[in-house]
This record gives structure tokens, C-alpha cells and sequence, in this order.
């Protein structure tokens, strides 16, 4: 007998492939993703703005929170505003890494990734996307929506978009400068919106290195 629903319902027939061709596919993409690396070098070779706008499309199909899709992406190419990101980003960052506000716990961490309070790529590459994580909706006369699961929904929509940028052969960061009100300001941004994760995203400077790392081995990751 046909479900009864009370709002519109649409049939899903997902692609299903021979068993064979999952594992293939699925140890294709696996691979795929364990060539993505977060990158601190870039190149400030030009990236068409469509590049940019596809991988936030690609952000805007995660799964959210009651499907409230509690995201915004703000694109800026502009140069100036890229200064202005990177002088507020430094500045607090001078704060954590020579002002003390860094724990040595912390800098312990994250001894082996060379970080420092210079954030040249801020301006070198093409691009930054600036996620912001809507802490709750507002509707057209003022009143406000709550919103549910906004960390989670945002985190994956974030993975989409990387995963997305890895696809076409660019590099990202998931740099999040401590505190980063500042670019509510810069991007100028509403209240009900959280500044989540500041993306720069471009080429890979060709001469560009990343820490050698080594990831959790898959027993050790499975519970
Ligand atoms: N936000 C600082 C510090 C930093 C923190 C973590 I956790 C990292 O994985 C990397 C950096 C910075 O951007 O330098």
C-alpha cells in the first residue's frame, strides 16, 4: 500500500552498481581523498570564480539540521578586502603565538604543522570563502528560527566543499584565525551569523610543502 504522507514526498532511486564496481569506486575515491592535503603554500595563479561558486553548490547538498541549511558562504577576491582579512588575522594571531595566549599544551600540538602568526597566503591566493554557521534563522518580520544541529550541518557542508575543491584539482585550509569576530565585521555580517571557518583556496604554490604527517591507521580508527 502507498505511504500516506502529509507533505510532498518524491520517489529517490539512488545508482546501484555490481559489487565489484562499488569497491572500485569506493576505494577510488577513498584514494582520491587521501591525496588531499591541507595546504599553507600557495600560488596566486587566477582561479575562475566558477570554480569557487561550484564547490559552495557542492557545499549547499550536505544534509542539515531539520533541512535548514544554516550556512553562508561569503566569496571575496578582492584585494584589499584580502588585506584587511589578513592584518585582523594577524594581529590576533601575534596575540596567540607571541602574546602568550596560546597553552604550551597547545603549542605542543602544533609543533610539528611550523605554524606561526604570518598568514601570507591570505593574500596570495585567488580566493577566500568565509563560512559563516547561522545560530538561528530570522524570518522576514524579525522573529527569529530556532536552529538545530548548526555545528554539525555546518562541519559537513565545510567537508563538501573541500572534498569538492579537492575534486578540481585546488588546494584549501580550514583556517580558523582565534577569535575571528573580525570577519563578521569585514564581511559584514548579521548577528544571527557565526564566522565558522575561513577558507583561502587556490593553486598549490609548485614549490609548496606539507608537514609529513602520517593518518590514524583504519584499526586504530575503527571503534
Ligand atoms: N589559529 C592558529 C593556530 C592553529 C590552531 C590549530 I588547532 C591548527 O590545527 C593550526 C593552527 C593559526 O592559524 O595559526
Amino acid at each position: 500500500m502507498a505511504r500516506q504522507h502529509s507533505h510532498p514526498f518524491v520517489p529517490y532511486r539512488p545508482v546501484r552498481y555490481p559489487e565489484p564496481e562499488m569497491i572500485a569506486r569506493g576505494r577510488e575515491f577513498y584514494e582520491h581523498m587521501d591525496r588531499r592535503r591541507s595546504v599553507r603554500f600557495f600560488s596566486d595563479e587566477p582561479v575562475p570564480r566558477e570554480c569557487v561558486e561550484l564547490a559552495v553548490r557542492a557545499a549547499n547538498t550536505a544534509p542539515s539540521g531539520a533541512h535548514q541549511q544554516p550556512w553562508k558562504f561569503v566569496i571575496i577576491g578582492d584585494p584589499e578586502t584580502k588585506r584587511r582579512i589578513r592584518q585582523a588575522a594577524e594581529a590576533e594571531e601575534r596575540q596567540n603565538y607571541e602574546g602568550g595566549r596560546l597553552t604550551p599544551e597547545w603549542r605542543e600540538a602544533l609543533a610539528p604543522l611550523e605554524t606561526g602568526p604570518d598568514k601570507e597566503y591570505l593574500e596570495t591566493v585567488p580566493w577566500l570563502v568565509v563560512c559563516f554557521a547561522e545560530k538561528y534563522g530570522v524570518r522576514p518580520d524579525g522573529t527569529r528560527v530556532k536552529h538545530y544541529y548548526v555545528n554539525e550541518s555546518v562541519g559537513i557542508a565545510c567537508g563538501f566543499l573541500i572534498a569538492a575543491l579537492h575534486a578540481m584539482g585546488l588546494s584549501t585550509l580550514t583556517h580558523t584565525p582565534n577569535p575571528m569576530a573580525f570577519l563578521s565585521e569585514i564581511c559584514g555580517r548579521p548577528g544571527n551569523e557565526r564566522p565558522y571557518i575561513l577558507f583561502p583556496v587556490g593553486y598549490a604554490a609548485p614549490d609548496a610543502e606539507v608537514p609529513d604527517l602520517v593518518r590514524k591507521p583504519f584499526s586504530e580508527v575503527i571503534g
